[in-house]
């Protein structure tokens, strides 16, 4: 078995995606979000968290409450593994959601291997370092400005919300947030820009936005920007332009998966 072969772990990745017994028939939109988890622990002030260690794989943060339902992005992604044990999960966990992203009709991040697993559990980051849906601008705005991202970013990186769903036995919040939820588009930018919402409780009690007919939700945070004036720019913006849209995020996302990762 050769090492180092990355295109071929990239195919092996693309042909599990399309499932039918699952959500909207692909796993990509789960192995996005479990590659966007296992960076947003980052820290920039101390230089913790990020996606290198793979550190999700301990039970602290694995049982953070905001990353649940990533054990079934994980489990999938075990047959993989085992095909190309040379690879670290922390590898191979960020380029199943570049591979995921591009399959599912967006554009194409650069990818960059050499993430390694800790073995040391204790460098796992603390718990509550994710984003917390039903909170405000000031939230959104530390958790990403930890990060070191800048508020145009943020609003770039929200639109992965064209991808996937929300799971009441998840999250506790209810639907997609588009009509595709399985290819990548700007659509979540246009809809957020319509005045279709109805703050209301999911089925679980959470608050969130529907639209007329319940088919399509907003979490608080997506509200947060259209409601915020210098968030709402960039919504604009990306709103009118797709292309402009798939550009930034292609940036925006390779920027989110180098974080702390240690390169010479
Ligand atoms: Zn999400 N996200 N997210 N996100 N996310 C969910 C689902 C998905 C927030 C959030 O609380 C939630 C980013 C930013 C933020 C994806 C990607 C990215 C869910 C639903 C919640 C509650 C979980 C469930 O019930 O299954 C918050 C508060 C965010 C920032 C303020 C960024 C940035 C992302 C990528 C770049 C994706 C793809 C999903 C869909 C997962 C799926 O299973 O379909």
């Amino acid at each position: 078995m050769s090492e180092h072969n990355y295109a071929a772990v990239a195919k092996s990745i693309i042909s599990i995606l399309p499932r039918k017994d699952y959500d909207d028939e692909s796993l990509g939109p789960l192995l996005v979000r479990l590659a966007w988890h296992s960076c947003a622990t980052y820290d920039m002030a101390t230089n913790t968290g990020g996606s290198n260690g793979a550190t999700m794989r301990f039970r602290m943060e694995a049982d953070d409450e905001g990353n649940s339902g990533l054990e079934t992005g994980r489990m999938f992604l075990e047959p993989i593994k085992r095909q190309y044990p040379w690879i670290s999960y922390a590898d191979l966990w960020i380029l199943a959601g570049c591979v995921s992203i591009k399959a599912l009709g967006g554009p194409k991040i650069k990818w960059r291997p050499g993430r390694v697993d800790f073995v040391d559990e204790s460098l796992t980051p603390p718990n509550g370092r994710l984003p917390i849906a039903s909170k405000g601008s000031d939230h959104v705005r530390n958790v990403f400005y930890r990060m070191g991202f800048n508020d145009q970013e943020i609003v770039c990186l929200m639109g992965a919300h064209n991808l996937g769903r929300t799971h009441p036995n998840r999250s506790g919040y209810d639907g997609p947030w588009v009509t595709n939820p399985i290819k990548f588009s700007n659509e979540f930018y246009k809809l957020l820009m319509t005045n279709d919402w109805q703050y209301t409780s999911s089925p679980t009690g959470r608050m969130q936005y529907y639209n007329h007919d319940k088919s399509l939700m907003m979490l608080p945070s997506d509200m947060v920007l259209v409601q915020d004036k210098k968030f709402r720019k960039y919504v604009k913006i990306y709103a009118l332009d797709k292309q402009r849209f798939f550009n930034d995020f292609a940036l925006a996302f390779h920027k989110l998966n180098e974080l702390g990762v240690p390169r010479r």
